[in-house]
């Protein structure tokens, strides 16, 4: 399988308090697996504003996927959240792993002001709910780590031939324990769904 063709997928470290991240338990999930012609090589990011583009830019150059998809938790989203928009701002309402809490600043200056996905998400998203996953289209991945380090993909692919996407993930059952009322998806769903995903993008 060394000779396949790589999709790189991302997923962060716990933060905010959570014990667990559902985007770093689906990478254990989905590390090595082949879907559609193609090995999954799995990236875990620390929530950090530096860091986490840096290690994601770093493997790239290492492994040269045809695409890249990364994951984040957005804590109380009720499906896989496909994300449209990745904006050239970032807002940060807690601090990050390092200790930042940047307030109204560019991700990269003189940048353009955002990255439209071009993967085919409508259609991503309905073969999910197909095959009985909750996904719901997003146009905004926020204005935390995540949108960062989206929109540091976006700007790193535009013009090359690698595809890029970012899927916001709820929590697990397990987390959602400790938010009463808040909607969670099993692992195994969770999973499933980005298998699905990724099928959807590598077969266009
Ligand atoms: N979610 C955060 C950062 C890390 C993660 O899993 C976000 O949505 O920005």
């Amino acid at each position: 399988m060394a000779g396949l063709p790589k999709v790189l997928l991302s997923g962060f470290e716990p933060f905010n308090g959570e014990l667990l991240n559902p985007s770093q338990e689906v990478l254990a999930e989905l590390s090595g697996e082949r879907i559609a012609g193609h090995r999954v090589e799995p990236l875990l990011l620390p929530v950090d504003f530096e860091a986490a583009p840096a290690a994601l830019l770093a493997a790239i150059e290492r492994h040269r996927p045809e695409l890249v998809l990364c994951t984040g938790e957005a804590g109380g989203c009720t499906g896989l959240r496909l994300e449209r928009v990745a904006l050239n701002f970032i807002d940060a309402r807690i601090a990050d792993g390092a200790g930042r809490q940047p307030r109204e600043i560019d991700v990269l200056a003189g940048a353009p002001a955002a990255y439209l996905c071009r993967l085919p998400l409508a259609e991503m998203a309905e073969a999910l709910r197909d095959h009985g996953v909750p996904a719901e289209l997003s146009l905004t991945a926020g204005s935390y780590v995540c949108n960062a380090v989206y929109f540091r993909l976006l700007h790193a692919l535009a013009g090359t031939g690698t595809r890029g996407g970012f899927i916001h993930l709820p929590y697990l059952p397990e987390q959602a324990c400790r938010h009463p009322g808040a909607a969670s998806l099993s692992l195994a769903t969770q999973a499933k769904g980005l298998g699905i995903a990724l099928g959807v993008a590598l077969g266009q």
